[in-house]
């Protein structure tokens, strides 16, 4: 079959110039950043075109050098598959291999944004995306840009500032704009299955393809020095304070997704849908939602939690995503504060004792022990993954929890009820008890 390029894809607009550098080219980039993007400059135009960053891993960057930058979004809504060809990309590089190249292109004046996905992990001082970085914004001389974090972090913005302050100064910040933003749509990682489904209805090649649910979401604070695409044009939410939809996303999205994951995973579910459809479960994610994460958020006007619970569960059951749960149980470590040791900080100092969040939370301490309900072992894919394994004691690493928790000696018999509980009865068999 042939390959897609310029020449086989038919109509497909050409990249302006380049506008924005991206770092992290995961597939979560490709299908919402670059697609915002390619709609706000049909919608505005600009010189907006995205000079991709590949941090490492050449596995996506070598198949878009390959396609002249070209590459799918299979949007999946059930059975129904709705490609689109993107083609937003003015060039690629590899920072492992070619770092002068990317600190020459983040100095370029004409280069007013740089976006970033590059993991929760990525966010401490040294990490060698933030060194690079450093290194490019110290060369541009004070020329106008906006660094915009895309990563689930609360606050994602002022932490970037913090950490490029620390390296450059606080006259970093007069040229230099760190909008927070929440950024949403479900993108899992790419498999055989994705390849060959664009092969279907594309009647091409795609090694750079991804498969996205139709929903998509960003919100971003508007501190851009150097201007921006219209992503307003295109659907995106600009606002002064993006921190009630944070909340939103961090606790309801993502507490959800991980305890699908952590819950799922121990019970065998391989996927996010199939974990939501465990007996019991669909009840108990609602519950979570509504006794332990609601009371801890202030949701935007006209928001209810309950209503955008409804909405993420409904977006979890799409089966077209074969979502797997090990993907997103990854790097847990560096996940839970933010996705549920929040909520359960909250429900403690409010004098309450979360349920299901601390459910999930056993849930998690089990996984990071390597055995699934049924014997079979489950992978730790974590950075701190020695740490959590070696230590007799989670809840004193205080890396990953407030240290309030440590003391808190409610906390600990309600943990270690819910411990005992799935070990005598496994996932199943709690969920049935919670009915
Ligand atoms: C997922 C998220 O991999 C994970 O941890 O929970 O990436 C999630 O799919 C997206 O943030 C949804 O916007």
């Amino acid at each position: 079959m042939e390959r897609l390029s310029r020449a086989t894809a038919g109509d497909v607009p050409k990249a302006p110039g380049t506008g924005i550098v991206h770092l992290g080219l995961g597939a979560f980039h490709r299908a919402h950043q670059a697609v915002f993007t390619a709609d706000a400059i049909a919608a505005g135009g600009g010189d907006w075109g995205i000079a991709a960053v590949a941090p490492r891993s050449r596995s996506v960057l070598d198949p878009l050098l390959e396609q002249d930058l070209l590459y799918s979004v299979l949007t999946l809504d059930g059975e129904r598959v709705t490609p689109r060809v993107l083609g937003v990309h003015s060039q690629a590089l590899h920072a492992a291999s070619e770092p002068d190249a990317v600190e020459r292109l983040l100095a370029d004046p004409a280069v007013r944004i740089v976006t970033l996905t590059v993991t929760e992990k990525a966010y401490r001082p040294g990490s060698a995306v933030l060194d690079l970085l450093v290194r490019g914004l110290r060369a541009r001389a004070g020329a106008p840009i906006a660094l915009v974090s895309c990563d689930n972090l609360p606050s994602n913005g002022r932490r970037l500032r913090e950490l490029v302050v620390a390296e450059l100064g606080p006259s970093i910040v007069d040229s230099t704009g760190f909008p927070s933003t929440m950024v949403d749509r479900i993108v899992p990682a790419s498999t055989e299955a994705t390849y060959a489904t664009a092969r279907e209805v594309l009647g091409l090649e795609d090694r750079a393809t991804v498969g996205a649910e139709p929903f998509h979401a960003w919100v971003l604070e508007d501190d851009f020095p150097g201007g921006r695409p219209a992503w307003d044009r295109a659907g995106a939410i600009i606002t002064g304070d993006v921190g009630p939809w944070e909340g939103l996303k961090l606790r309801v999205v993502l507490g959800v997704h991980s305890a699908l994951a952590y819950l799922g995973a121990l019970a065998g579910a391989p996927t996010v849908d199939r974990a939501l459809a465990l007996p019991g479960m669909r009840d108990a994610v609602e519950r979570f939602i509504a006794t332990d994460i609601a009371p801890t958020l202030s949701p935007p006007d006209g928001v209810t939690v309950e209503e955008f619970g409804r909405g993420a569960l409904a977006r979890f059951a799409n089966s077209a995503l074969r979502h797997r749960t090990l993907q997103i149980a990854m790097d847990g470590s560096q996940k839970l504060p933010q996705r549920l040791l929040g909520t359960i900080a909250d429900r403690r100092a409010a004098g309450s004792m979360p349920r299901y969040a601390t459910l999930v939370l056993a849930a998690w301490m089990r996984f990071v022990r390597g055995v699934a309900d049924d014997g079979t072992a489950l992978p730790l894919d974590d950075p701190m993954a020695e740490r959590l394994r070696e230590t007799g004691d989670l809840l004193a690493l205080d890396a990953v929890f407030p240290p309030a928790f440590a003391d808190d000696t409610e906390l600990r018999a309600q943990l270690d009820a819910w411990g005992r509980d799935l070990d005598r009865h496994g996932v199943l068999g709690v969920l049935e008890g919670l009915r």
